[in-house]
């Protein structure tokens, strides 16, 4: 994932540059950082290239029990952080990590839900707003990769797979997650005759909206991600594939993707432009770290109800007052309060903007990478965060700074406005 975050911010996206490296292996590294031009630095570690100052935002692709520590570092340095799913591994973590990010009084993080910016998924999520297919009631989903990454367990399946239908489904649904069931099965498929390779999950949502998702890791034949969103007045299905349909001598069909980098190449590139230009404009609006929390919390219920065998309730923050609606209202108000000219400040505009990533492919070989270096480019720089008061700042290479949108008043304000108490 590293590798195609690198190429995509080094040849395709405009607004940044890849400034910096780092990986466990150190040629990787090195091989990277040439690819991606010219004084591209290639750091020992993730810690000198999250705290170096030629880096102003930083790209996350390391496994991901290792995602919630190098994002607390992010938040520590006041670096605005693109993290790979899972943004951590349990619920405990991600509140952690979303309490940082209110106490810093800035948004600054955003999550790899790159289903969200996947054309069709877009296209439903119109349809469904416009009210196109009337009022929403029922989301359903398949999720089938051709094979288990190494080491998966029933647990990590529902952590590193199943988290990218949950956050469709709210996301899609504009509800929160209530009540979970989740069944799973050994195929036969897989070589650890423990893993539940296929698992059921179904949903109960506000507003009445029911879900039903099927994930499966093992499906052999490719990867496929489908769904379908039923509504009172109608149904939208997004297209079985990226490619048309061959109908020959009896035969109608179209190939399969192998996997989610083939199935979603637009939406790889998508985010990461949306994401640059969010931070040149001081306001993040892809995915954030209260999603990746929301989700993760259905995560850990959903283990709850594998291990079980019986539905369990999600306890918080989600079913009355912890609408998205609600809280997304409080974020958008909180940043329209605090986003501020960098003129009216008595700063200059926009300077510089540098990203750094960290990678641990599929190979399981630690790499990071990322980033532009103000000084050398002459690019605008980005907003960096600093104070706890809101829109924070934080100077760029050239003594410039710029605001990104944040919270008011610290923690509690939010949570409360987000109507959790717990958990
Ligand atoms: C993988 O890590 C991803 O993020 C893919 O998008 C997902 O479809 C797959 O199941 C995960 O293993």
């Amino acid at each position: 994932m590293g590798t195609r975050h690198a190429e995509t911010l080094s040849a395709t996206v405009s607004g940044a540059r890849v400034a910096g490296v780092t990986d466990l292996d150190r040629s990787r590294a090195e091989k990277l950082a040439a690819s991606c031009g010219l004084d591209v630095m290639v750091f020992e570690n993730e810690r000198t290239l999250i705290q170096h100052d030629g880096i102003d935002a930083v790209v996350i692709t390391t496994p991901d029990d290792t995602h919630a520590g190098l994002v607390m570092e992010c938040l520590q340095r006041q670096k605005p952080v693109f993290c790979e799913k899972p943004l951590a591994t349990t619920v405990k973590d991600a509140r952690r990590i979303v309490e940082a990010e209110v106490e810093l009084g800035t948004k600054v993080i955003q999550v790899g839900f790159m289903r969200r910016y996947d054309p069709q998924h877009l296209d439903v999520k119109d349809a469904i707003d416009s009210g196109a297919i009337g009022h929403p009631v029922l989301f359903k989903g398949t999720h089938r990769n051709a094979e288990a990454a190494p080491g998966s367990s029933s647990e990590s399946i529902l952590v590193n797979s199943a988290v990218h239908d949950l956050d469709s489904a709210r996301w899609l649904l504009g509800q929160e997650i209530e009540e979970v069931y989740v069944h799973g099965t050994n195929t036969g498929a897989a070589s650890d005759g423990e893993v539940l390779d296929l698992q059921v999950i179904q949903l109960k949502l506000g507003g009445g909206c029911l879900a039903n998702i099927e994930v499966y890791v093992n499906a052999g034949y490719g990867y496929e991600v489908d769904l379908e969103v039923v509504g009172d007045a109608g149904t939208i299905h997004i297209a079985p594939a990226n490619a048309p349909v061959l109908r020959k001598q009896r035969y109608a069909g179209h190939p399969v993707e192998g996997n989610w980098l083939e199935r979603f190449p637009a939406a790889y590139v998508l985010e990461m432009q949306r994401w640059i230009e969010n931070l040149r404009d001081g306001q993040l609006t892809g995915p954030d770290a209260w999603d990746s929390y929301t989700s993760l919390l259905a995560v850990e219920t959903c283990i709850g109800s594998l291990h079980s065998g019986t539905k369990r309730p999600l306890g918080v923050p989600s079913a009355r007052s912890c609408t998205s609606e609600a809280r997304r209202g409080f974020w958008l108000r909180t940043i329209d309060r605090t986003r501020t000219s960098g003129a009216e400040d008595g700063m200059e505009d926009l300077g510089d903007l540098t990203l750094l990533g960290v990678d641990i492919g599929t190979t399981h070989v630690k790499r990071a990478l990322t980033t532009k270096t103000a000084a050398s480019s002459g690019l605008p720089t980005v907003a960096l965060p600093s104070d706890g008061s809101g829109g924070g700042r934080v100077r760029g290479p050239r003594g410039r700074a710029h605001r990104l949108g944040g919270y008011p008043a610290g923690r509690e304000a939010v949570w409360a406005a987000a109507g959790d108490r717990g958990n």
